[in-house]
């Protein structure tokens, strides 16, 4: 049998660099990669060169003769290349205009400017990774901090496929199991009572929803972090301090702070969007200034929506009904105290029970290492997961799903019912693993899970 052809694919194109670096590259991949480069970089090779192997030039544009760059050409042959295609690249001085003219240069013979995240979405359809894998390349590239990298990377190296395989191969095994006994019941001595079955499947409800009990948001998202507290507890100056450098003005006049500061940190291996806030007067604290009110305003707002919240008592005055109240209002949120002006004041007093305190002097610096590293636990990414397989939102979500497919086929195998409803449910399953690694995933997951990726990659 003559084996069917498929459609001679486009040549696609992008500046495969972040702009303004030292050195650029332009990657082509498709049938015609390496004949447009070979169009374009002069001398080229007359016998074909050598894959996987840099290759020195000069880039003229064929219309006009001029010479654009000296450049280091390369062409990765299929299958052995990113996207499992021919693939070529142009690695030139990498300034902004130099890379868009290189870019143009290759359009004009051919290719077609690729768009985000293309180039991964052909390895992925080749088959070269899965869908976890392609995923991950985003999440490398995305990465702001070394616990993010770690989930990314162990993502990447195929961790997670190799779970998701795992449970898929025992989900086959159980659900031929169940209808190996629907086809023949009665020459299946040794298929498992129903029982058995029940257990079984319960068995892997566990380890799905194990799995996804590693999904950590704040490992792969930023969070906002909102300093908020009386008036002159010393908010901005712990936004400066734990910012590294004078975002805030500081003064000992209460209600210095009107407008929200904003700035992204990392702290203690958290991404983090902090946001400082205008004072409360809280009791006694004297009057606020129409625009300090008005300021007052945004700050509880903007509290509203912050994953976190660090509450900063002034040591030299105390825990009083102001923060008691304070306190209580952020029920539901996570919070942590933080006793400022410690070298001004007394040691913590009058808590409430259970409450998590942090003692710092922004002025001498004292407890701020440990007030970043409370960020980690309070945004529930504790530091010792690190390296350990973690799940996205989307995992967790085709995790739960499917577990919740194996609890009705458990309870439809212990309740006796037909064996038929129970297979339903474990096929079901198999469904959501498959949305995970690619192989069940709609068309528009699929376009909304490349159209994040950039330019490029
Ligand atoms: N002794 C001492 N003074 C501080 C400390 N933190 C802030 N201050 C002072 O308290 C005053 C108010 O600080 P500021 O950061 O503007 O407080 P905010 O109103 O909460 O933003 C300023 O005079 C700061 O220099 C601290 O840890 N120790
Ligand atoms: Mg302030």
């Amino acid at each position: 049998m003559k084996p069917s052809r498929t459609p001679a694919r486009e040549t696609i194109a992008a500046i495969a660099t972040g702009l303004g670096g030292g050195i650029g590259i332009v990657r082509l991949s498709g049938p015609r990669a390496e004949p447009i480069v070979a169009g374009l970089v002069t001398p080229w090779p007359k016998s074909r060169p050598p894959t996987h192997k840099l290759h020195f030039g000069r880039v003229r544009d064929p219309a006009s003769g001029e010479i654009i760059d000296e450049v280091l050409a390369c062409v990765m042959r299929a299958p052995r290349s990113y996207t499992g295609e021919d693939v070529a690249e142009l690695h030139a001085h990498g300034g902004a205009r130099m890379m868009q003219r290189l870019l143009e240069l290759v359009l004009a013979s051919g290719a077609r400017l690729a768009e985000p995240g293309e180039f991964t979405r052909r390895a992925f359809e080749a088959g070269r990774i899965d869908l976890t894998r392609a995923e991950a390349v985003a999440e490398l590239i995305a990465a702001r901090t070394d616990r993010a990298l770690a989930a990314a990377r162990s993502v990447h190296s195929g961790a997670l496929e190799k779970e998701v395989r795992g449970l898929r191969s025992e989900l086959v095994r159980a659900l031929a199991e169940l209808e190996g006994a629907l086809d023949f019941p009665d020459e299946q001595p040794d298929a498992r009572p129903e029982a058995e079955s029940a257990r079984a499947v319960c068995a892997l409800e566990t380890r799905f929803l194990a799995l996804a009990a590693t999904y950590r948001k704040f490992v792969r998202d930023r969070a906002e972090v909102t300093l908020v507290g009386r008036v002159n507890a010393g908010k901005s100056s712990l936004f400066n301090a734990l910012c590294g450098e004078e975002r805030a003005l500081v003064d000992v006049d209460p209600g210095t702070t009107r407008d929200v500061l904003e700035a992204e940190v990392e702290l203690g291996g958290a991404w983090v969007r902090l946001v400082d806030t205008a004072g409360e007067r809280l009791d006694g604290g004297g009057e606020a200034g129409r625009v300090e009110e008005r300021g007052v305003d945004l700050g509880r707002r903007r509290r509203g929506r912050a994953d976190a919240v660090l509450l900063v008592v002034d040591a030299t005055i105390g825990f009083g009904e102001g923060e008691q109240a304070l306190w209580q209002s952020l029920q539901g949120t996570p919070r942590l105290l933080v006793w400022n002006k410690r070298d001004a004041g007394g040691a913590p007093a009058g808590l409430p029970e259970g409450a998590c305190v942090v003692e710092t002097s922004a002025l001498t610096g004292e407890g701020l290492a440990e007030l970043r590293a409370a960020l980690p636990s309070l945004l529930g990414i504790e530091a010792d997961h690190e390296g350990a397989l973690e799940v996205s939102a989307r995992h967790r979500e085709a995790l739960v799903t499917g577990a919740q497919a194996l609890a009705r086929a458990a309870a439809i195998l212990s309740a006796g019912e037909p064996s038929e409803v129970a297979a339903v449910e474990l096929r079901d399953a198999l469904h959501h693993l498959g949305r995970i690694t690619g192989e069940t995933v709609d068309a528009e997951v699929l376009d909304a899970i490349f159209a994040r990726f950039c330019l490029g990659k």
